[in-house]
């Protein structure tokens, strides 16, 4: 591979250039029209005016993203995450063009995108499962009968989703019909698909997630866990690894589960399997996200390792060249998703020009943006910043870490998430890692932060009036000197 084309924009984009670039591979950017002064053209070699600001007309378009390789003679293209990194038909295009795709092939896509049809797939690899069916509901009877065997709350899913949507809770049996009509008719008007299933309702769980790498030659390594419990409306916001939680016997066995889920579809590749964690620390699968997911850099720090250019080697056809008992977890890595939200006003997005933006950086500190002073977040595509990460020998260490960086990060034009983070990384539940799914419902609110910008405010006050003082102190010295002398500058 000596060209490479990244199909995405903003930080994921400048990462993966950056470890192509070490590879000694050249880089092709795709943009569109509201991108053409984003960091992303500026720094690879060559870059190719896709199309119009919105993405259906650009980083979505997989003809103008195949056109623009050939136009380059790039030999892999590198989907990074969100746009058509988990479109199968993408991955089929590239091949059929005689690129090279930097991701699994189009069958492990198309079967983790419904999630029917993983169930199905990992069926005989002794994976833990949330008890329900494993087929789409078609008997409303039947499915209202073992809805009473698993017991109520439960849950019904859209087996096109992912992220939350289609999804709803049946408190109880009378509610079953209206509940099931309501969420097909969603997975129908969502996804085109009204296939919905049932599993029972883990009312507190922590979102859990494993990284597994799969080479060509039948060799699947994990790399260990992710805890991504705190979300907002399915959208993480504060990412860490390792979890609090997990022990080293959990984490052997959600590893070796991880490595068969991805056996079971013949991955390759780098991918992600998830589980929800109940209270007493069972875990089960929920579903295998297919790409490099934005919170991967918590995992590099842990690791040592650079996903990216293990994704490279992969897609070369490169045997791994480690092997799991060379993995190991040294200390531990924080993420906070920096998204121009307003953490005040219901995280709506907040976009606008960045008239100050002044970064953290020194030791423990990785920030992984696409930003400078004075550049204007467009309102077409994802509102998020940046990815801060904060690394210690330890978990503490980390947070501290978190703390200092967050205070040293000024973004002045946008509302940010940044003053959210500072809510977590000082919150009991968090430092204690005693939390789970519904942190953000469970603890948040505004006037958290309110309190905390007054705290803020009251001890800048208080530096004011001092230096106030203290400037009148020295300029009335200054007042005695004669005025004939003070006067001759
Ligand atoms: C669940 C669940 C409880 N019980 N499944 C949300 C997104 C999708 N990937 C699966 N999700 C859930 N599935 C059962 N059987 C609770 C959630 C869930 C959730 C999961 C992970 C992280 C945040 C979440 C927030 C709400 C619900």
């Amino acid at each position: 591979m000596k060209k490479i084309l990244i199909a995405n924009r903003g930080e994921i984009a400048l990462r993966v250039m950056r470890t192509a670039r070490k590879m000694g591979i050249r880089t092709v950017a795709v943009y569109s029209e509201a991108d053409r002064d984003a960091l992303h053209v500026r720094y690879a070699d060559e870059a190719v005016l896709i199309g119009p600001a919105p993405s259906s007309a650009s980083y979505l378009s997989i003809d103008k993203v195949i056109k623009a390789a050939k136009l380059t003679g790039a030999d892999g293209i590198h989907p990074g995450y969100g746009f058509l990194s988990e479109n199968a038909e993408f991955a089929r295009a590239v091949e059929r063009a005689g690129i090279t795709f930097i991701g699994p092939n189009a069958h492990s896509i198309e079967l983790m995108g419904s999630k029917l049809a993983a169930k199905e797939a990992v069926k005989d690899y002794n994976i833990p499962m949330v008890p329900g069916v494993d087929e789409a509901i078609i008997d409303v009877d039947k499915a209202k009968r073992i809805a009473k065997e698993i017991g109520f709350p439960i849950l019904i899913k859209a087996s096109a989703g992912g992220g939350g949507k289609g999804m709803r809770i049946v408190e109880d049996a009378a509610s079953f019909e209206p509940q099931m009509d309501r969420a097909v008719s969603e997975a129908i008007s969502a996804f085109g698909d009204g296939s919905v299933f049932i599993e029972k309702y883990i009312g507190s769980p922590r979102h859990i997630e494993i990284q597994i790498l799969a080479d060509m030659h039948g060799n699947v390594l994990y790399l260990f866990e992710r805890e991504c419990s705190i979300q907002r409306r399915h959208q993480k916001v504060v990412e860490e690894a390792p979890s609090a939680i997990v022990t080293p016997e959990i984490r052997k066995r959600m590893g070796a589960a991880a490595v068969r889920v991805a056996q079971a579809c013949d991955y390759v590749g780098a991918g992600t399997v998830e589980f929800l964690m109940d209270q007493d620390k069972n875990f089960y699968f929920l579903e295998m996200n297919t790409r490099l997911q934005v919170e991967h850099p918590v995992t590099e720090m842990i690791t040592g390792l650079d996903l990216v250019e293990q994704q490279i080697r992969v897609a070369r056809g490169e045997v791994l060249s480690f092997f799991q008992e060379d993995l190991k977890i040294t200390g531990h890595a924080l993420e906070l998703r920096i998204y121009a939200e307003d953490p005040l006003n219901d995280f709506l997005p907040s976009v606008g020009t960045l008239d100050t933006y002044v970064t953290p950086s020194g030791e423990g500190i990785r920030l992984d943006d696409s930003y400078e002073e004075g550049m204007t977040i467009p309102i077409y595509y994802d509102p998020m910043i940046a990815k801060l990460v904060t690394y210690g020998s330890n978990r503490e260490e980390a947070i501290q870490r978190m703390r200092e960086a967050i205070d040293a990060y000024h973004i002045k034009g946008a509302q940010t998430t940044l003053p959210f983070g500072k809510f977590v990384c000082d919150h009991e539940a968090f430092i204690s890692g005693n939390f789970d799914t519904h942190f953000i419902k469970n603890y948040y609110s505004k006037e958290h932060i309110l309190e905390q910008q007054g705290t803020e405010m009251a001890v800048a006050a208080k530096a004011g009036l001092r230096f106030f003082l203290e400037e009148r102190d020295r300029l009335r010295v200054n007042n005695r000197i004669p005025s004939s002398w003070k006067n001759n500058r």
